[in-house]
């Protein structure tokens, strides 16, 4: 298994774990560019959202239900917060195993760099 997302999924690479259940796992990003910045992301391993397919589809939407709980649950309701998927190298994207950033605490600035 040489993907580092599924290492952790799997414990043998250490990681805060914010939430877990039969489909996704949520963990503190490692380099946050945020007071609160997490990864929300399937068990399944999914190289990319451009990999996603129709079977994908009630995965990502709980992806997203689960990145809004935890963002409630940091107190980002009322402030606001982000959600990010970078799709690709050339959009960011360094670890090609779909991940949701869930990013807050702080004013978020449009566009995007
Ligand atoms: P992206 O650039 O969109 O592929 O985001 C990958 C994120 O993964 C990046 O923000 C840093 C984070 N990251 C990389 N390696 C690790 C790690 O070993 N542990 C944790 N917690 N986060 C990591």
């Amino acid at each position: 298994m040489d993907c580092l997302f599924c290492r952790i999924i799997a414990g043998e690479i250490p990681a805060d774990v914010v939430h877990t259940d039969d489909r996704s796992v949520a963990f503190r990003d490692i380099n946050p560019q945020a007071p609160t910045h997490i990864l929300v992301i399937p068990r399944e391993h999914i190289e990319s959202l451009d990999e996603a397919t129709q079977r994908d589809e009630s995965t990502l939407g709980h992806l997203l239900r689960v990145a809004a709980r935890l963002a409630n649950q940091e107190g980002l309701s009322e402030s606001g917060y982000r959600t990010v998927i970078n799709t690709g190298a050339g959009a960011g994207q360094s670890v090609f195993h779909l991940h949701l950033h869930v990013l807050g605490g702080r004013q978020m600035n449009w566009p995007p760099g």
